[in-house]
This record gives structure tokens, C-alpha cells and sequence, in this order.
């Protein structure tokens, strides 16, 4: 059974992006590997936090993942800061990764906008704590939305320079695991922006805790064009918002863009938007409402999180104590 890792900021509600983009197939995925799913609270301080609202957002992201279907008995939730072997490592890795690699990170360009100058140093270094995050359970595949492409990559990059430079094979590669229609969702507002948790425009994204209201009204403002839906996907070519609402669809109703436009074809975004709606609707109340339920104990919440940071520990510390010893380290 091969081992999935993978993480999500605690930096925000989360969206329909994290949920199409990675949430869902971590479900998916649970019933043939070994996963181990990760609040990544530490990633989250790479931009300013309010500390109460970061606790919170941390339990609330943990409760999201387990009414969104994880299973936190059969698999590992837990949150970063609770295991320290991460740190360890990124700190191996933050010697191992070289500055012109880091400077090529797109979402480093992305987030730290253009005074980077004032951007924290660790979002410069953020990608080496996801690879730590990744090598410390000697995972090999990672369920990531497309965005996520290039940091993986670097993941690959240093873990063979280590392999390679201290002369073992003991980091194995990683494969991205990047799956379905909608693997970047765009912003409601841009469609050549992700739709991210953070953007400062509510309006731009669906929260997995938006009521019914919330979502029609939101998907009724979206951003659209004057055209009728096509015929075939490739008349979506140059209308960014239309794709991203037909992938979305798409993703929602397990099928294909082809398929949407099969249905919708020739129809203006008056008839499309309700439908879409209410399907996004009849989708994500049960896990908000799920959601909600799981909040209401926070010490059961507690107890699942204190469990799966005892267990992914217990993964991860020989194989970082192991790195250790490589690199020289004194173990006495
Ligand atoms: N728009 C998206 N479409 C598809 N997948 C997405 N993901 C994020 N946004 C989209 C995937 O969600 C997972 C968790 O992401 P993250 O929380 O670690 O950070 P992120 O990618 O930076 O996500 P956000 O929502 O944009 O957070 P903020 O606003 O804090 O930066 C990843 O697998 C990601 O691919």
C-alpha cells in the first residue's frame, strides 16, 4: 500500500477550490493507500495570522477535512506544529534546497505581490517545509490541485540532491497525484486567478460553510460573458470564467466538461447559473452541516487531533532522525 501525504493551510475557510482541487479525492484515495492528511498550521504563519483566529481555523480545517469523508480512525489527521520532525527536516532542506531554485517558485511571486521585500522569509523558504512535510513520512504520492505542480517538483529537486550529495538513496521520489475537471479552480471575480481562501473578496469564492443563500447569490454575481454556452469544450477557449463554471459543474455531477456542455449548450449563463447552484448547494450543505456538528465538541476534536499527531510522530521521527544521522548530526 503506498503512503499519501498531504496538506492544507489553516490560512481561511475552506473553499470550493481546496475541496474539487484536493479535499475530495484525499477521500477518494482512502481506500487503497495509506493516508496521512495534515492541517499545516506552521505554513499559514508564512502570512500574518491573528492568534486566536489561526487556533480556530485550525480545528475548524481538521473538522472540515472529517465531514468532507477522512476517516481520522483508518487514516492520520493532525496538525504540523503538533510534530516537530517537521521542522527538523525543513531545516536540513532549507541547506539542501539552493536560492535559484526558490527564486523560480511562481507562488512566491504570486503571494508576496510587488514589495517582496516585505514578504516573510518563510515564504521564501515555504516550499522546503513542504517538502519536509512530504519526505518525513517517506510518502510517495501527493493529491495536490495544479497549483501545486512546480513545489512538488522542487520536493523531487531536493530530495535528490540529499540522495546525491551524501551519497544514499534514502528519499524516495514523489508522484503528484492531480486529479479531475476542475484541478484549479479560478476566482468568481477573475477567471485568471485561483480561487483562493485568502483572496480578500469573499465574493470570489464558495466557502465550504456558505449557506444556501450565500452560494446562489454568489454564483448569480459571477463574473460571466454575454455568449451561450458551446457546443464543445473548445469553444470555452478564451472565455476563462465560463470554463471555470462548466468545470465546476462538471466536477460537482462526476463527469466531464463535454458531458455539461452536452446538457447546456446553446443556453445563456440565466438558465446555467441556478443549476449550477443548486447543485453546489445539495453537495456541500451535508458537509457543512457536518462541519458545524463537529465544532460543537471541540475536546472530541481535540482528542482526534492529539491522536493523529501520537501516530504520524511515530512515522516520522525515525525517518527524520535517520536523515539526521546522515547529514552528521551527533545522536548521543
Ligand atoms: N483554486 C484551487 N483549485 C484547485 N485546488 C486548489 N487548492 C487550493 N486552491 C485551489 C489546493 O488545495 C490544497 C490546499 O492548499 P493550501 O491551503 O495549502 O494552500 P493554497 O494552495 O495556497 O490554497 P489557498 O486556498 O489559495 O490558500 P491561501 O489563500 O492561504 O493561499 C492544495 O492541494 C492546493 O493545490
Amino acid at each position: 500500500m503506498q503512503r499519501i501525504f498531504s496538506g492544507i493551510q489553516p490560512s481561511g475557510i475552506p473553499t470550493l477550490g481546496n475541496y474539487l482541487g484536493a479535499i475530495r479525492n484525499w477521500v477518494a484515495l482512502q481506500g487503497q493507500h495509506e493516508c496521512i492528511y495534515c492541517v499545516v498550521d506552521l505554513h499559514a504563519l508564512t502570512a500574518w495570522q491573528e492568534p486566536g483566529v489561526l487556533r480556530a481555523r485550525t480545528r475548524e480545517m481538521a473538522a472540515s477535512i472529517i465531514a468532507c469523508g477522512v476517516d481520522p480512525q483508518k487514516h492520520i489527521v493532525f496538525h504540523q506544529s503538533a510534530v516537530p520532525a517537521h521542522v527538523r527536516l525543513a531545516w536540513i532542506f532549507n541547506c539542501v534546497a539552493r536560492l535559484g531554485w526558490l527564486n523560480r517558485m511562481t507562488q512566491f511571486k504570486d503571494k508576496a505581490g510587488s514589495d517582496r521585500e516585505a514578504a516573510s522569509a518563510g515564504l521564501y523558504v515555504y516550499p522546503n517545509l513542504m517538502a519536509a512535510d512530504i519526505h518525513a513520512y517517506h510518502a510517495t504520492r501527493v493529491p495536490v490541485g495544479d497549483d501545486q505542480r512546480q513545489h512538488l517538483e522542487l520536493a523531487n529537486d531536493i530530495a535528490q540532491k540529499f540522495n546525491h550529495d551524501y551519497e544514499v538513496d534514502f528519499f524516495p521520489n514523489i508522484e503528484p497525484l492531480i486529479l479531475g475537471p476542475a484541478a484549479r479552480v479560478m476566482s468568481l471575480r477573475d477567471g485568471s486567478k485561483k480561487m483562493s481562501k485568502s483572496d480578500p473578496s469573499d465574493q470570489s469564492r464558495i466557502n465550504l460553510t456558505d449557506s444556501a443563500d450565500e452560494i446562489s447569490n454568489k454564483i448569480k454575481r459571477a463574473k460571466t460573458d454575454p455568449e451561450p454556452l458551446p457546443e464543445s469544450v473548445a469553444g470555452l477557449e478564451n472565455r476563462p470564467e465560463a470554463r471555470n463554471l462548466v468545470g465546476i459543474y462538471a466536477a460537482l455531477s462526476d463527469g466531464s466538461s463535454a458531458d455539461v456542455l452536452a446538457q447546456f449548450a446553446g443556453q445563456g449563463f440565466g438558465k446555467f447559473k441556478p443549476a449550477l447552484a443548486e447543485l453546489l448547494v445539495e453537495k456541500l450543505r451535508p458537509i457543512a452541516d457536518e462541519t458545524t456538528r463537529l465544532l460543537g465538541d471541540p475536546g472530541a476534536l481535540d482528542a482526534i487531533l492529539r491522536d493523529g499527531a501520537r501516530r504520524a510522530a511515530a512515522i516520522a521521527d525515525p525517518i527524520v532522525a535517520e536523515a539526521e544521522r546522515i547529514v552528521g548530526l551527533l545522536k548521543v
